[in-house]
Formats: structure tokens, C-alpha cells, sequence
């Protein structure tokens, strides 16, 4: 269930966190958040007026996108067009802080607004117990960077699986205490479209290299550079995705660590179903929990329920 493995702590951060929901956490901010805010909602920055916008789709685990509205801290009333922005998100836990897979910032079709996209590792609690505070930290580019930091309530995925993770076999990172441990990949679903017989799946893949950074995996990507223990060349990517774990599609790239998946069959509008999808770097397959491919570790389980159809 930790999307973050970190074993030498297997228990104990269990045990914090239960201590701290037991203990009256509750009384703290995290549970005013409504579900599709953050707080402070308004940041001012020496020149800026940054305003979280209520999310497009509602910060949850897994794919979520919210909107900035930027205007000059004066006046808040003109509209700032044109910023590079960029987005470091973070979870406070009570025995680490990590950060989580992103897009990034771009300014929308509306002057001075920007849509920022990434992929929560984790939720802010589950099933009421606390498990860490987020962080998004905006830094807008300048002769002086100008930062505006907002703390949003990631809620719990419910229903359809919103990410699963694969891991490397003998592709891995080494530890703090110096041992080696597999490498994670983190596949997010994006959208899922189409028609009986004819479906298209998208995701997002990314790699883990430290808690701290989760860069998108594509097919021309170096990982770890520089670390002469953990660092992996790329230079071939086969994510593919099958409807009966049996017939497998191969999954176009489209850059920035989207794949994309066409013509799937076997799935049903409204009514729910599964998606398979198995991922290989560099010629290794990457499986649930490290091991070689031994037939059901070779592939992550995507539980989906399709739009119903609309004449
Ligand atoms: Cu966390």
C-alpha cells in the first residue's frame, strides 16, 4: 500500500501515524480542507497575486490537475501572462518527506491562468487516519524567483485504480544504508476513451530515482545520472497493455512520459472491467515485487469502468 518502499521502516512510520491520528490530529487545518481546495487559497509574493483555483479534477491520488490564476500583487487585477512556472510537490510525513511524479505548469487558453498537472503518490489520509500533508511549491521565474506555496487535501482513491506500481529486477537503487533495492515505476492512469471494441488507454510512467525525484520515463532518458551505482541508461521503453493479460498491445509514445494504448477490446461501457500493463526498460520486464517474470507478477492490474456509451 506505500507506493514509496522504504523497508528498514516498514513498521514504524505505521505506528507513528497511528499514534498521531489517535492522538487528536484532527484538530489541525488538514481537516477544514474541503476536498478540491487548498490552504491558503491566495499567496502574495512580492510581485504576484497567485490564486489556487478550485481543481479541474479533485486532488486525489493518482492523475490530478489544478489551475493558478496569476495577477500583479498591486492591484490583483492584471491578469500576469507569459510566467515560467514550476512545481515541486511535497508530503510532510511524520518520518520522511517525499515528493511525487509531476507534468508541470503551463499557461492555459485564459491570460494569466496556468494548469498544473501531477500525480499524488498518496493521499493526505485514509479512511480518517492521517498520513502526511502536502505541499505544492510554485516558483515562478524572475530576475528574483517568487514562490507561493499552497497545501492542499489529496483525497483517497476510490473505485477505478488510479496508479500501480511495477518494480525493476535487477535494475536497481541503492539505499541509504548502501544495499541495493529495486527500482519502482509508477504507472498513473490518465484517460481512458473510445468505444466497445475499439478503447484507448493512456498513461503515465514514471521512474523512481530518490523520494525526491520521480522523472518521467521515456524511451530516451537517463536515470540516476551521475551515480555510478544506481544510474540507467534508457534507451528502449515497451509499455503494453492487454485486455485478457493473453493478447498485448504495445503503447505508443507520446513524449513526456505518456503511452498510449488503441484498439483494445474486451471492455464494456459502463460496466467495470481490467486493463493489464506490463512494462519493459531496456529489455527488462518489470514485475509487481521484483522477481523475475514468473507468469502473474509480470503485469500491474488496472481495475476500469468505462464512460457508457452516448448517442
Ligand atoms: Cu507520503
Amino acid at each position: 500500500m506505500f507506493p514509496v518502499s522504504f523497508p528498514r521502516f516498514a513498521v514504524l512510520p505505521w505506528v507513528a501515524v497511528l499514534t498521531l491520528g489517535l492522538s487528536g490530529c484532527g484538530g489541525g487545518d488538514s481537516s477544514a480542507d474541503a476536498g478540491d481546495t487548498a490552504t491558503p487559497s491566495v499567496v502574495l509574493t512580492d510581485s504576484y497575486r497567485v490564486e489556487y483555483l478550485t481543481a479541474e479534477t479533485e486532488a486525489m491520488q493518482g492523475k490530478s490537475t489544478f489551475l493558478v490564476r496569476v495577477t500583479d500583487a498591486a492591484t490583483g487585477s492584471v491578469a500576469q501572462s507569459g510566467l515560467s512556472i514550476s512545481l515541486m510537490p511535497l508530503m510532510h510525513m511524520t518520518d520522511r518527506t517525499h515528493s511525487s511524479p509531476l507534468e508541470g505548469c503551463s499557461e492555459s487558453t485564459t491570460a494569466g491562468t496556468y494548469r498544473c498537472t501531477l500525480f499524488y503518490l498518496m493521499p493526505s489520509s485514509m479512511n480518517g487516519v492521517a498520513m502526511g500533508d502536502w505541499e505544492l511549491k510554485l516558483t515562478i521565474a524572475g530576475a528574483t524567483d517568487e514562490i507561493a506555496i499552497f497545501h492542499p487535501e489529496v483525497m483517497m482513491a476510490m473505485g477505478d485504480t488510479t496508479h500501480a506500481r511495477l518494480k525493476g529486477v535487477t535494475d536497481t537503487l541503492t539505499d541509504m544504508e548502501g544495499n541495493p533495492v529495486s527500482r519502482d515505476y509508477f504507472l498513473f492512469r490518465s484517460e481512458l476513451s473510445g468505444v466497445p471494441g475499439n478503447y484507448s488507454f493512456e498513461l503515465f510512467v514514471a521512474a523512481r530515482e530518490s523520494m525526491m525525484s520521480f522523472p518521467a520515463l521515456t524511451s530516451t532518458t537517463v536515470l540516476n545520472a551521475g551515480d555510478m551505482n544506481s544510474e540507467l541508461t534508457v534507451v528502449s521503453v515497451l509499455v503494453e497493455v492487454s485486455s485478457d493479460a493473453s493478447h498485448w498491445l504495445a503503447a505508443t509514445e507520446e513524449g513526456g512520459g505518456y503511452w498510449r494504448a488503441t484498439g483494445l477490446d474486451g471492455l464494456s461501457g459502463g460496466q467495470t472491467g481490467e486493463l493489464y500493463v506490463r512494462l519493459s526498460v531496456n529489455g527488462e520486464q518489470k514485475t509487481t515485487n521484483g522477481q523475475s517474470p514468473d507468469g502473474v507478477n509480470g503485469y500491474a492490474t488496472f481495475i476500469v469502468t468505462p464512460a457508457s456509451a452516448t448517442m
